[in-house]
């Protein structure tokens, strides 16, 4: 009573009878269509996800249940003397809709700091893999083997109701979501810091931990905190949360589909984009020695990239049409604690450069920056410049929303995805030209 999971099944109970009346009675009501150019153009913008825990606006961007980012920021129990809010309180708010009081944020703060031991087997994983290494391998990786801890896995063997599913999956939700920050910084230490480990501690919550682990002073505890809950949804036609569902869809545990989400946040048109913007941005700064560049030397880096058949990372979007109010936000706060950064200045430079560029260019149907163009800027002012490493950051965010999502896919019962695909040939006689 009065907990988190409490809570969350009368959530659950409240809201299977919607789903249920919404398939018996209206099962046939026809939701959207799909073109050709759909078919053979990664389905974009069909309408066959189900979600309620955020919405994507092309306009305005994402709200996570009904909230802006900015109301969330505002309305979610901080740490004491934090500028950013608790990240359990995120999950607090994604899982129920409903922001935590103090006393509720605590209680989840309390849950996580108990599962946070990470097992030895994970650590020998990790070290086993050779230095040079993509850190989102090894995270996936390492993800992948606690599969062996999953509750889901024992209580479906030993004959789970298909109603319970839920429970087990948000014990192994919680079980994960709790130790990747300390997974991940030992992935940095090992790899850029030659295995030097620095101990959680568990009086801290989940943004001042992971800054103690990475041994980054304040404010780097709200950069993280600020960098998960920015980065934990964005609706579920993306990527990284699409594969989430699609993999749990299967009955999947949580540890399985969190590790092949990361395994589709790592491509460079998605999630790895950020650390793509940063190598771009060094290759800028090396050829002009560190000096910023004019508006026309930074027009013409952009167009020999675009020349050169390749696309300016951190910019345009399958969704959005306007700014993205991630990258809003991160650069308010840079304007706020970095304003002189020169890194800075050169990603405010391209703000500046790149979508009248992509205007003129033609292709791009959304020429604005999106969440990456900034988020490496922050890391690399606070020290973190192995840019390789800025991904994995996105994913302890991105769990974050998928296992709140997986939860309450087992919840609603929602069944295996399987889609239904057509020949070129069929194409081809349905328009008529064979
Ligand atoms: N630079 C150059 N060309 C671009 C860009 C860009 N930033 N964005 C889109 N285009 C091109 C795109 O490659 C495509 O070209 P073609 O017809 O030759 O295949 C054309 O414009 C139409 O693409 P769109 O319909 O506007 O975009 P789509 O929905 O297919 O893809 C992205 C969306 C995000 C993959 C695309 O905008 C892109 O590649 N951006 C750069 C990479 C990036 O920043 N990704 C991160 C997205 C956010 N995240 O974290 O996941
Ligand atoms: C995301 O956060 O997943 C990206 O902005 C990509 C998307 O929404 O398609």
């Amino acid at each position: 009573r009065g907990t988190l999971k409490y809570k969350l099944s009368k959530k659950i109970k409240e809201h299977r009878p919607r789903t249920k009346r919404l398939l018996q009675e209206f099962g046939d009501v026809q939701v959207d269509s799909v073109t050709v150019s759909q078919v053979l153009g990664g389905m974009r913008g069909i309408k066959s996800l189900v979600t309620d825990i955020s919405y994507l606006d092309p306009e305005e961007g994402i709200r996570y249940r009904g909230y802006t980012l900015q109301e969330v920021i505002d309305h979610l129990p901080k740490p004491k003397g934090a500028e950013m809010p608790f990240v359990e309180g995120l999950f607090y708010l994604l899982l129920t809709g409903d922001f935590p009081n103090e006393e509720e944020v605590m209680q989840v703060v309390e849950q996580f700091n108990k599962r946070r031991i990470v097992p030895r087997y994970v650590y020998d994983v990790i070290d086993s893999f050779p230095t040079s290494s993509h850190p989102m391998a090894i995270f996936s990786t390492a993800i992948l083997t606690l599969n062996r801890e999953s509750e889901f896995n024992r209580e479906y063997h030993a004959g789970l109701k298909k109603k319970d599913y839920w429970e087990p999956t948000y014990e192994d939700a919680l079980n994960l979501l709790a130790k990747l920050p300390e997974i991940a910084a030992y992935i940095y230490n090992k790899l850029y810091r030659k295995g030097e480990k620095i101990q959680s501690n568990p009086n801290l919550d989940m943004g001042a931990d992971f800054a103690n682990m990475m041994g980054i002073d304040k404010p780097y505890d709200d950069v993280s905190r600020l960098h998960f809950i920015i980065h934990s949804d964005h609706e579920s036609g993306n990527v990284s949360a699409h594969t989430g569902h699609l993999v749990a869809s299967s009955l999947s545990d949580i540890y399985l589909s969190i590790s092949a989400m990361i395994n589709g946040l790592a491509g460079p048109l998605h999630g790895l984009a950020n650390q793509e913007v940063l190598r771009w941005l060094q290759g800028v700064m090396e050829k002009m020695d560190n000096k910023l560049p004019t508006e026309e030397e930074m027009q013409q880096f952009v167009w020999d990239t675009l020349n050169s058949g390749q696309v300016i990372p951190g910019f345009g979007h399958a969704v959005l049409r306007k700014t993205d109010p991630r990258y809003m936000l991160q650069r308010e706060f840079s304007k706020k604690h970095l304003p002189d950064d020169p890194i800075f200045k050169y990603a405010d430079l391209l703000y500046k450069v790149v979508p009248p560029i992509l205007q003129e260019h033609g292709k791009a149907k959304n020429p604005w920056p999106n969440v990456d163009a900034q988020s490496g800027v922050i890391q690399w002012h606070y020290g973190v410049t192995e840019y390789d490493f800025y991904t994995v950051l996105f994913g302890i965010g991105r769990a974050i929303g998928i296992c709140a999502n997986i939860i309450w896919d087992r919840a609603l019962s929602y069944p295996l995805e399987r889609p239904k695909s057509v020949t070129t040939d069929m194409l081809e006689k349905m328009v008529g030209i064979k």
